[in-house]
């Protein structure tokens, strides 16, 4: 296993560096130390051939003038709160309003915005990088000095973890994830309309029009929101269901997650036989079918469009300060926030 590095780009004038972690399969997951970003996540189809099955970029610029959220990390609070703003011990917290009035992935310079101090981690078994970052008080509105850890652990089984910790001087809010969006078709030869995805999950969040959760929980039993048995996306871009609607004719969906590390979300690609699993203790995952991506850049040489990647965000509850029954992202004063996710990439004839 290894690692390497090369020097990707400028932002202003700090460096910023690529950093790939290779295993003895020949898995390569490489990432920025600018907003965490994944880049690149290689891996074999069922005939043995490594593609790329992440939407990146190859310059800071494009990075910096298109990206929406490509591979990064996502905070202080991931998705969407209401009017951007939230009461906490009798005060008044105001947000940024990038979102049609609400605030959305952390706001104007969030987590995939800022350059991460980057350490490298080899062991006999598995290579990784661990990035940390200080959000001050008052970064983007949020109360209370963040120290942020973001790990990134790369294993001899195909499998890419990433584990996020956090601890604050002040009572806050954080909910944090990992924004990539997957295509194992390899290098985007398909968009993912028949991607097959499983999902442990009998209840989702509806949305208002903004895609704010609304409060009411919905269960998923006769809709195209039921992936209990497993269903291709394409079913909620065709669906009639409101709620694909009013997502862009597709799913923008915080889905609940019924277990933990138990293979609870799966997503086959049978042309190329590519199967991920992802495994989590974060109760929700946010599924965002690529509904607003737009066809104004290339990615790699292929133009972009709407369905051309997915999102599956492991997270807390959006909006969650709002709503009472929905479990709270507060991070109590020197409490320690630690949450795992799991990516394993295998083959399945
Ligand atoms: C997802 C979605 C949003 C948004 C963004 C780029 O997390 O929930 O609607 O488009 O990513």
């Amino acid at each position: 296993m290894r690692i390497l590095q090369n020097h990707f780009g400028d932002l202003k004038d700090q460096p910023i560096t690529a950093f790939t972690l290779q295993n003895d399969q020949g898995m390569e997951v490489t990432s920025l130390n600018y907003g965490c970003i994944i880049t690149k996540i290689l891996v074999p189809d069922q005939n043995g051939m490594m593609e790329n099955v992440v939407l990146g970029f190859d310059s800071m610029e494009e990075y910096e003038r298109y990206s929406p959220y490509f591979g990064a990390v996502i905070g202080r609070f991931a998705g969407r709160i209401k009017n951007a703003e939230f009461e906490l011990d009798g005060r008044i917290y105001r947000l940024a309003k990038n979102d049609h009035g609400n605030h959305l992935h952390g706001g104007l310079h969030g987590f995939d915005k800022v350059v991460w101090k980057t350490e490298i981690i080899e062991r006999s078994d598995q290579v990784g990088l661990e990035f940390t970052y200080l959000s001050e008080d008052g970064e983007e509105g949020y109360p209370g000095n963040l120290y942020m850890k973001v790990a990134y652990t790369l294993t001899n089984e195909n499998e890419l973890i990433i584990s996020y910790s956090g601890r604050s001087d002040y009572r806050t809010l954080l909910n944090v994830t990992n924004h990539s969006y997957f295509n194992l078709s390899g290098n985007l030869k398909r968009d993912i309309l028949h991607h097959r995805l499983t999902l442990k999950s009998d209840q989702f969040l509806e949305l208002d029009e903004k895609l704010v959760p609304t409060g009411k929980i919905l269960a998923v039993d006769d809709t195209p929101f039921d992936f209990r048995e497993g269903r291709e996306i394409i079913d909620g871009v065709h669906s009639t269901h409101p709620q694909n609607i009013l997502a862009g004719y597709g799913y923008d969906h915080p889905f609940l997650l019924a277990e933990h590390h138990n293979e609870e979300i799966l997503l086959f690609d049978e042309e190329s036989g590519r199967l991920l699993t992802v495994e989590t203790d974060q109760p929700v995952v946010v599924l965002y079918t690529g509904n607003q991506l737009l066809n104004t850049f290339a990615i790699r040489g292929v133009p972009s469009r709407k369905y051309l990647g997915l999102c599956l965000e492991t997270q807390g509850y959006p909006d969650s300060v709002h709503h009472p029954h929905f479990p709270s992202n507060m991070l109590e004063k020197d409490e320690e926030f630690h949450s795992v996710t799991k990516y394993k990439f295998d083959v399945k004839g």
